[in-house]
């Protein structure tokens, strides 16, 4: 009999959700987030604010983000990303000992219910964290392979090398990076590959609105394409983003993620205010190739970011420069993309990489910096209500070495001209940027341009085409008439 290789069907295709041109996103690390219920803390959960580690818990539940939904609304967020919330035995929880349960110190199923309803009575969408390339040592599977050896039932959902199972001092089983607590699911296993979109559909079914996939770059795409259409098939509004560092467009081609973490665009952005290792103009050559890169529908899901639970706080990287973070939140805001604001950015939280960013959200509002807060609302409000910076087509370009000019065009529905000035002097804004024909020739009337947002503090005689030195300046135009 002649073994016949099915040729593959062309891969399935979807358009990316409409609605994550009007997101911003906030992103929680829930044990840091909020303590809505002390009952399920465990027994050595540390004082509320006490110095991060990568192993202390401080107690944070779905109950006190569920309390603290207002917070999330008044910053201008209408969509959170949850960093993993199932069942297992780390602060962090990438190494999930059941999928299908929520940690018992977060919740359980009744709580995510209340936390889910009360997202979505708000207008909040709600992004889980999809951690399938690898689980916890404490994984029942994996529990039963340490148990029962080369006889167990799962010996083939990990990679085991040889008998006994060693984790020390060299795992003898493939895990994420060489983490001994990390075992590496068999991802070429049918049996895995259907606990996982099992995994994915039970959640979707639970009434969430998206996934964010874990290092998707450590499973092959097959994975990934078939995950797209589970879910898809249930709900083609689900929004699938990956994690991604350096190289975006293998996941936009329609059959893998709608977006990824733009942390390409954190590393130009900071670059230009915190770091100064970019200038305006390379700012403006680089935000043009990232641009030209990702295709077209993928550009407004993609997920802009200046910080996360894997980097420092943005606060933390301008070393303490409140205009300069400034700078950096005025440029994400102008991007094409939905922006994510990190738990606690928006207050002025400092903190540098993991475990530092990871710390306690101040709940007492003396502590907030309240100038990072009403910067970031005044962002956020301009955002949601001018059209074409939600969804306007970009251009980027420089005004000098140290001012940097995003134009967002949405033809009809007006304009928006973002420029920030990291410079030690004002800048007086050149005719073609205000006309447009330093973009392409946009042709917008130069005299038509309002101030919607202006971090300069001191008030300046010719507002609207001065952008003053250290700051930022939104300016907003009505639309093109029809020719
Ligand atoms: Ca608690």
């Amino acid at each position: 009999m002649t073994h016949m290789i099915t040729p593959q069907p062309t891969p399935e295709t979807s358009a990316t959700p409409d609605w994550l041109a009007d997101a911003i996103f906030y992103q929680i690390f829930p044990d840091r987030f909020a303590n809505g219920d002390p009952a399920l803390d465990p027994s050595d959960v540390e004082p509320w604010g006490n110095e991060p580690t990568a192993h202390n818990f401080f107690g944070g539940d779905l109950k006190g983000i569920t309390e603290h939904l207002d917070h999330i609304i008044s910053v201008g967020a209408n969509a959170i990303y949850l960093t993993p919330i199932f069942q297992a035995d780390t602060n962090h929880r990438y190494d999930a000992t059941d999928y299908f349960s929520i940690d018992r110190r977060l919740g359980d199923d009744g709580s995510f219910r209340t936390f889910l309803d009360a997202a979505h009575e708000r207008g909040i969408r709600v992004v889980l964290d999809a951690v399938l390339n690898h689980c916890g040592d404490g994984h029942w599977a994996f529990r039963d392979v340490i148990e029962n050896q080369e006889r167990s039932r799962y010996v083939n959902w990990f990679s085991v090398e040889d008998f006994p199972v060693r984790a020390h001092p060299t795992p003898n089983y493939r895990t994420c990076s060489g983490c001994y607590y990390l075992p590496k699911w068999n991802a070429y296993n049918p049996e895995v590959r259907e606990h996982h979109y099992a995994v994915a559909r039970h959640w979707v079914e639970k009434g969430i609105d998206g996934w964010r996939l874990d290092v998707p770059y450590f499973i092959n795409h097959n994975f990934w394409r078939r995950f797209r259409q589970e879910v898809k098939s249930l709900d083609p509004d689900l929004y699938i983003v990956a994690e991604e560092w350096r190289e975006p467009e293998q996941w936009l081609q329609g059959d893998l993620a709608d977006g990824t973490m733009n942390y390409s665009l954190r590393d130009l952005v900071l670059g230009f205010t915190a770091d100064g290792t970019v200038d305006a103009s390379s700012y403006a050559a680089s935000m043009t190739v990232l641009h030209d890169r990702i295709p077209t529908a993928a550009r407004p899901a993609m997920l802009n970011l200046l910080g996360s639970h894997d980097t420092e706080r943005v606060l933390t990287r301008h070393r303490e420069g409140i205009a300069q973070s400034k700078l950096a939140y005025a440029l994400l805001f102008a991007s094409q993309g939905t922006p994510m604001l990190y738990y606690g950015d928006e207050v002025g939280m400092r903190g540098e990489n993991d475990p530092g960013s990871r710390g306690c959200m101040p709940w007492d509002e003396t502590q907030w910096n309240t100038e990072i807060l009403g910067w970031v609302q005044g962002l956020a409000s301009v955002r949601r209500r001018v059209v074409a910076l939600r969804r306007g087509t970009q251009a980027v370009a420089a005004v000098t070495d140290d001012v940097a000019a995003i134009f967002r065009d949405a033809g009809e529905q007006g304009a928006a001209l973002t420029l920030v000035n990291r410079g030690a002097t004002r800048v007086v804004v050149p005719r073609e940027f205000l006309d447009g024909s330093a973009f392409g020739g946009a042709a917008i009337d130069p005299a038509g341009w309002v101030v919607a947002l202006d971090s300069a503090t001191a008030p300046n005689a010719a507002v609207g085409t001065v952008v003053g030195a250290g700051s930022a300046l939104v300016l907003v135009a009505a639309g093109r008439e029809l020719e």
